[in-house]
């Protein structure tokens, strides 16, 4: 039997805008859940009651869905308002780590920091439509002035100090998830996602791993993504640390980057890429101390994935790549001369 709806999917940060795309169905027995777990081939999702049921897909969503169910079995997923993805593991297309996200918390561990790590992980959550904020995870275990190079190199992001342990930054965060905002905790694998969700949460909710000594690595004890409600409201999605992080052919790297985008309007090129082109005024600026030459590094390996990722979905992309270049580097030989002379 049908229950009422919302109900407690209210919690689950029900909408009016879920309310109007579940409208466009019919059906004497649909009902609308959200996709809380992902497993192999079945999801479980969450339910007007508030009970959750294992559901067979022919195509499985991704953590964070809206669907229309009827007899156990989803008919339809809902529009996505965002998606937060990666490059498929298998070498095909994208992957959905989870959808209708508000916020990607991006955690980053401050006993093992890695800024480009960070730069990769906002390149993503600025391409899912979603807003992200780094979170600096062990703040506890932070060596002095680590919260403020941080913020030095990231530009427009905000970034909060949090520590489980000593219980900062997590009633700060606890607020950007009100009034039934969903976010979803991303960084590598003992950064403290679990950790800090449980704190969230008020509860242990979620598998957490001490760290091995030896080689600070975490355990990976978060085995599946999975979404719990934040009381007092909000969402929480946790992930397990991800491996491979690859942007997808489609990303775009100027809102993770917007100082090298605004120092890109002086390059000579409007399509500079800025390498080893004359008059790039982005390596000049890294070159004057103006702009953290690693800040760059990181940018200049992720464009070059791209790159590398828009040849293999597109062949020609190749070829026209290799003729720009070489009439530029013709160009710019042909000037020199003239100005010699
Ligand atoms: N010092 C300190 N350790 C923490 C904090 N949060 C998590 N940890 C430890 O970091 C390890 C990994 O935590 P976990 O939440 O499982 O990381 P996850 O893999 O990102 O989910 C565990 O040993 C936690 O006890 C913190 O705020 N301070
Ligand atoms: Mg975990
Ligand atoms: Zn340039």
């Amino acid at each position: 039997m049908s229950q009422p709806f919302p109900g407690a999917l209210i919690d689950y940060g029900w909408n009016e805008r879920v309310l109007a795309l579940f409208n466009e169905f019919d059906g004497p027995a649909i009902q609308p859940a959200r996709v809380v777990r992902v497993e192999r081939s079945a999801c479980v999702a969450v339910f007007p009651d508030g009970t959750e049921h294992l559901l067979q897909a022919p195509t499985l969503p991704a953590v964070g869905d809206w669907v229309v169910v009827e007899d156990a079995v989803i008919q339809a997923v809902l529009a996505r308002w965002s998606e937060l993805s990666r490059a498929d593991p298998s070498g095909h297309g994208t992957q959905v780590l989870a959808a209708n996200v508000d916020l990607v918390v991006i955690t980053a561990p401050a006993d093992r920091l890695s800024p480009a790590r960070v730069e990769r992980e906002l390149a993503l959550a600025w391409d899912s439509g979603a807003q992200p904020l780094v979170v600096l995870t062990k703040a506890d275990l932070a060596p002095p002035g680590l919260e403020a190079s941080l913020r030095d190199r990231l530009v427009g992001v905000d970034v909060l100090a949090t520590s489980a342990t000593a219980d900062l930054g997590v009633e700060d965060l606890r607020q950007a998830l009100r009034p039934h905002r969903t976010a979803v905790l991303l960084g590598p694998s003992g950064a403290g996602k679990s950790t800090l969700a449980n704190a969230v949460v008020g509860g242990e909710r979620l598998a957490t791993g001490e760290v091995r000594a030896s080689d600070a690595r975490g355990r990976h004890t978060t085995t599946s993504r999975q979404l719990v409600v934040v009381p007092g409201g909000g969402v929480l999605i946790d992930t397990p640390g991800l491996r491979s992080l690859g942007l997808g052919a489609e990303v775009d790297l100027d809102a993770a980057y917007p100082d090298i985008e605004s120092l890109a309007v002086g390059c000579r090129f409007r399509d500079c890429r800025h390498q080893a082109e004359p008059g790039c005024a982005v390596t000049a600026a890294a070159g004057a101390g103006s702009l953290d030459p690693a800040r760059l590094a990181s940018f200049a390996k992720l464009q070059r994935e791209l790159a590398a990722e828009a040849r293999r979905v597109d062949p020609l992309a190749r070829k026209e790549e290799l003729s720009i270049w070489k009439a530029r580097v013709k160009s710019a030989r042909a000037n020199d001369k003239r100005r010699i002379r």
